[in-house]
């Protein structure tokens, strides 16, 4: 009897470390990363010509593709699920911003985020691209200084002037990176006013101003409303209704200072993640992985009526930005540029810019994969990459404008072919879906994440 019981207890043993192991290494899992060793840097990225063999490059820097834009206004309200824009409700919660997405004049987008759906790896996904571990959903409530390459940080390399109000994760992210900040404690879920107020407040003023080049908002309160009552709860209008507006005093004030010769301002609207139908988020279900996206610009063609917005990943956000602001895309992002971005632009710089992009995802991807070399894209991406080289050795002989024209959109459907499956390949690496599912379950067991009150941001 003895020898039974203590043989049981072994077995129980036994299971309980392999369940911690297995936990462990679910908890930890292997980082999406690029082993380039310092931040990219913007004259290793952005030198492409592909009629110069690798050994001869960096090149001048002649050929550097225009920045798109200048000012920039990334507004993110916390919880911003698309169907609060884009769903039937939209006209009712935000007029203005619907009427924008109606008469074709932004871009709009369903942005998928990955779970953990959390404030603090949503921030990171937004301005990194990459796929946060889901040891970040433990430390978000304790977020330290992001190490990783990243957009801010790069913005603040270049000399960009940034602005920073709302949710206080931004400042511990980004220390020292805001030139002007006022941050914003979610600490206090029941405040769905003064938390959003005291962004607000600053925004006249700010506007005015021309000292700044990038400004960012987080307001709060949405997602705070979503925790006391929920999505249909009758604060949620009211509460769509402010944010509108704030959309509307920013887009007009942009608009009003737009002027000829400068580059044309962006406006950015985004959630970093959903809400379930219980207001709660975290894990992976619809309504709490998708996000409204919309970029308004008058670098943009305007297009007819109302288009269903494109489903995309939010880590796309990140080198669209990047690239849109003559930045290098980080090293560790799997997104891939938005393309409907590029439209306007001459031919030959769309190309470009497609290149850098898939340049920086050839590289993460040599560096995460084991056997990269059989990896669709990384072919397609050689591919492409020959073809352009072709295409721009037409283009300097001043071949016929239509031959010219073919055979660059079909470099360019490469590009984009090539970029879908390397950014595709490189998330399959990160994290999957049901993975995370069950981590978070199991991180719930732990008691990380239980309750609704445990995940405010
Ligand atoms: C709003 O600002 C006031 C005054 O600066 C400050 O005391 C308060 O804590 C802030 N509220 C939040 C939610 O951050
Ligand atoms: C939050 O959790 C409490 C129990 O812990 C539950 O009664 C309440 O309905 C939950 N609220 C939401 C919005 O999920
Ligand atoms: C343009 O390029 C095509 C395809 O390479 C070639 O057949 C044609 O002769 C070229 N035309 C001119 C005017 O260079
Ligand atoms: C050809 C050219 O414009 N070269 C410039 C590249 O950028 C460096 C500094 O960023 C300049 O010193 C070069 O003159
Ligand atoms: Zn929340």
């Amino acid at each position: 009897m003895k020898v039974r019981s203590s043989v049981f207890a072994c077995f129980i043993l036994v299971c309980e470390v392999l369940g911690v192991a297995l936990f462990l290494r679910g908890f930890f899992p292997a980082p999406v990363k690029s082993t380039l060793s310092s931040n990219s840097r913007l004259s290793e990225l952005l030198i492409f010509n592909p009629l110069i063999s690798p050994s001869a490059r960096p090149r001048p820097n002649a050929s550097l593709p225009p920045r798109l834009f200048g000012r920039v206004v990334l507004m993110l309200v916390d919880a911003l699920r698309e169907d609060f824009l884009f769903g039937p409700n939209g006209r009712s919660f935000m007029p203005y911003t619907r009427h924008l997405v109606e008469r074709g004049s932004a871009h709009s987008y369903v942005a998928k985020a990955r779970a953990p759906t959390v404030t603090m790896p949503r921030i990171k996904a937004l301005t990194s691209g990459s796929i946060p571990g889901f040891i970040d959903v433990v430390v978000n409530l304790n977020s330290h200084a992001l190490q990783e390459d990243n957009l801010v940080s790069q913005a603040k390399a270049a000399g960009k002037r940034m602005i920073f109000y709302g949710d206080d994760t931004w400042l511990k992210l980004f220390p020292k990176h805001f030139q002007e900040s006022d941050g914003t404690t979610s600490f206090f879920v029941s405040d769905y006013t003064e938390v959003d107020n005291n962004v607000t407040r600053h925004l006249d003023s700010t506007l005015r101003r021309d000292d700044w080049d990038m400004l960012i908002l987080h307001y709060l309160g949405l997602d705070h409303i979503g925790h006391i009552s929920g999505p249909h709860s009758s604060l949620v209008q009211p509460k769509l209704l402010e944010m509108d507006d704030v959309f509307k005093k920013i887009h007009s004030s942009l608009v009003s200072k737009e002027a000829d010769g400068s580059p044309p301002y962006l406006l950015v609207l985004c959630g970093d993640h959903g809400m379930s139908e219980m207001g709660s988020h975290g894990g992976s279900s619809e309504p709490e992985v998708n996000t409204a996206l919309l970029l308004v610009s008058p670098a943009f063609r305007r297009k007819g009526g109302l288009e269903q917005p494109l489903a995309v990943e939010q880590v796309d956000l990140a080198p669209t930005l990047a690239l849109g602001l003559g930045l290098p895309v980080s090293q560790n992002s799997v997104g891939r540029v938005l393309p409907q971005i590029l439209e306007e632009l001459p031919l030959r710089d769309q190309l470009r810019l497609l290149h850098l992009n898939g340049h920086q995802l050839s590289l993460l991807l040599r560096d995460s994969l084991p056997h990269y070399q059989q990896d669709p894209g990384w072919e397609q991406f050689r591919v492409a990459e020959k073809a352009h080289g072709s295409w721009v050795k037409l283009y300097l002989e001043g071949n016929a404008s239509e031959i010219l024209q073919n055979v660059g959109q079909k470099v360019l459907k490469q590009y984009l072919q090539a970029l879908a499956s390397m950014s595709a390949a490189l998330s399959r690496q990160g994290l999957p879906d049901i993975l995370c599912m069950a981590r978070c379950k199991t991180a719930g067991a732990f008691g990380f994440l239980c309750g609704n009150q445990t995940m405010l941001v």
